[in-house]
């Protein structure tokens, strides 16, 4: 977490805890400086030393707001916030997880039933205890029951967007000390995984309690869970980071061990076994030539069952000879395998593909230096903190090739005047042309219109012919179940002026399950109406999810990687998004961020 998220952390959390005990409005003018504040392009810590007038220049941030981000910088807490905590002494964070609750349900189930955790709110909800509270009934007790579990996990892993920036960040203060002659990250945030249980820091060094002493050092870490000789655990911005140094000549045995999965280890170590070899964190062996090496029966050296550390049950870690284990693709190249990139290690077809035996190849994979442009962003003529001019600004400064301004359209799911009505697209129509006439890049003008519950768009077909490109996104009745989520999707993307289907699942990361639709169904219906489906790279998103992309390019359908930019710092997300697409095996040609202008043109129409 930045420092400016975790200010507005606090301001949500306020907000939150005001909104429990009664209060109207004022919570929200605390959620919206809360916004304002995360989004802010510079540190607001720094506005803060200066001042309130100073925090108070910040769009929606007013004096009395001000004032506590003054007060949070200068003394770490929030006088008024700690009162309510301690009227309302509850983890409002964890509870507000369960869909369908919200801070004014929690305040409720607080007073009426005295809940202040999810075990708690779970106790209670199993011993039909919330029913009988005024405004709630069997369904909502059954429904908070449902979302339960969700919110538990939630609550345990860390969004990627969250955690790779600590990742990077640890990575860069270790790669910067003397000692460290290697640093990678592995695990599941090497793996671009959506969510995160902790992050996984490698580093080859001869001086091991130097790394270590230098990781506990890092500013970054808010706390230290343990530190030994050769590992260290730290807490930063509430995750967990585990840091493990070894000799620079095993670190491409241990980055291979390290990165996961243990599903793609454990078929990685049995291609290992029939070739006569043995592969663990230490190198790869080569045991042909080994009876046994601790004398006992060569066949309970069995390296799946009870071994963890893969060194085979009998312990003998460094055994026969060693043929690789320097760097990584020498580990895959000792088996006959090429080099898996990490993100497709989750043990579905990469083994068989990868190895020089089979019939497979491993695919070409997009990267994030493919894509061209976004074709799915912001601006504020809607929900966006940037006018065109600069959004479009912003996209040719990165390098891009086009950039299409997708604002809101009225319908169900967007609040208040957020979204544009007809005559207001076509006013935007011309507002686009007068940028794109005087911009470096290629402007196209869309609309991110809104799928209702029936599958149809709630734009005219009229308005939405006279534009470049049409995304199309659920924002509305996402509790339904699969066959209705399905119908719904195949005819979104079957609509004539449909280009893209936007984050199919509606899914928030950690808050909202979203639709479970079936991906293969709707990937041929979009494949044969030439309609793209959208991997949304903002990190709360990431949907369609990597599964559902590979499902997708398997019958043929074409995938668009937008970052869905509501600010120019949103543009940072791509990477989420092109690691995600890589997920599901993605090639460039399957993406269509990665095309021309003009091939761009010949795909909308
Ligand atoms: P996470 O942290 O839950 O998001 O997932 P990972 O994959 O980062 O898992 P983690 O942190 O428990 O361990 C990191 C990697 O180390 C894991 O992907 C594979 C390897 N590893 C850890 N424990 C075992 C094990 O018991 N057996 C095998 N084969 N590999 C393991
Ligand atoms: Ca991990
Ligand atoms: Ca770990
Ligand atoms: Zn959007």
């Amino acid at each position: 977490m930045s420092r400016n998220d975790e200010i507005a952390a606090h301001l949500s959390e306020f907000a939150d805890l005001l909104e429990a005990t009664g209060v109207e409005y004022k919570p929200n003018a605390y959620r919206r400086a809360a916004e304002n504040v995360a989004d802010h392009p510079a540190p607001v810590e720094a506005l803060a030393r200066e001042g309130p007038d100073a925090v108070a220049e910040i769009d929606r941030v007013g004096d009395a707001i001000a004032a506590k981000v003054v007060e949070y910088v200068e003394t770490g807490t929030i006088a008024e916030l700690e009162e309510l905590r301690e009227e309302m002494p509850v983890d409002i964070v964890a509870l507000t997880r369960v869909e369908g609750v919200g801070p004014k349900t929690v305040g409720t189930l607080y007073r009426e039933r005295g809940i202040t955790t999810l075990d708690e709110l779970e106790a209670a909800a199993e011993a039909g205890e919330i029913r009988s509270v005024k405004g709630f009934g069997a369904k909502t007790e059954g429904n908070i029951l449902d979302g339960i579990e969700f919110a538990r996990e939630a609550s345990e892993r860390t969004r990627l967007g969250d955690a790779r920036p600590v990742a990077d960040d640890a990575l860069a203060h270790l790669a910067a000390h003397d000692a460290v002659a290697k640093a990678e990250v592995c695990g599941s945030i090497r793996r671009w995984k959506a969510t995160i249980g902790d992050v996984d820091v490698l580093v080859a060094s001869d001086e091991t309690e130097a790394v270590v002493e230098a990781f506990t050092d890092w500013g970054g870490a808010d706390a230290v869970i343990e530190a030994g000789t050769i590992k260290a655990s730290v807490r930063a911005a509430g995750t967990r980071v585990d840091l493990r140094v070894v000799d620079v000549t095993e670190f491409g045995a241990a980055l291979q061990y390290f990165t996961g999965s243990k599903e793609h280890n454990v078929a990685v170590r049995n291609r290992a076994i029939d070739r006569g070899l043995k592969v663990n964190e230490y190198g790869v062996f080569d045991v042909s030539a080994v009876e046994d090496a601790d004398g006992d029966d060569p066949d309970d050296d069995d390296p799946d069952v009870n071994d963890p550390d893969g060194d085979g049950p009998n312990g003998d870690q460094r055994v026969g000879e060693r043929i690789a284990g320097e760097t990584e693709p020498g580990v895959y190249e000792a088996l006959g395998m090429e080099h898996v990139p990490p993100e497709l290690r989750e043990d579905t077809g990469e083994v068989e593909a990868a190895a020089d035996d089979g019939d497979g190849t491993l695919p070409a994979l997009i990267e994030e230096g493919d894509v061209r442009g976004d074709l799915h962003t912001h601006t504020d003529w809607s929900d966006g903190g940037f006018s065109i001019e600069e959004m479009v600004t912003a996209a040719a400064d990165r390098g891009h090739d086009f950039h299409a301004v997708t604002d809101h359209a009225a319908g169900p799911g967007i609040l208040g005047n957020v979204g544009l009505g007809e005559d207001e697209i076509q006013a935007q129509a011309e507002a686009v042309a007068d940028v794109a006439d005087d911009a470096p890049i290629e402007v196209f003008h869309g609309i991110e219109a809104n799928i209702d519950a029936d599958g149809a768009i709630t734009t005219d077909d009229a308005t939405l012919a006279e534009l470049d490109l049409v995304v199309a996104s659920p924002h509305s009745a996402l509790d339904v179940d699969t066959d209705a989520a399905t119908e719904r999707l195949v005819r979104a993307v079957e609509h004539p002026e449909v280009d893209i289907l936007g984050h199919p699942t509606g899914r928030i990361i950690n808050s909202r399950e979203g639709m479970a639709p079936d991906m293969e169904r709707i990937a041929e219906a979009a494949a044969a109406a030439d309609t793209a489906i959208e991997v949304n790279a903002n990190p709360a998103r990431l949907d369609a999810d990597g599964t559902a992309v590979r499902a997708a390019i398997e019958v043929g359908a074409t995938i668009a990687i937008n970052t869905d930019a509501h600010t120019p710092r949103e543009f940072e997300h791509v990477r989420y998004g092109v690691h995600t697409a890589r997920r599901g095996w993605a090639e460039r040609a399957d993406v269509l961020n990665a095309r021309s202008p003009a091939e761009l043109r010949a795909f909308f129409r």
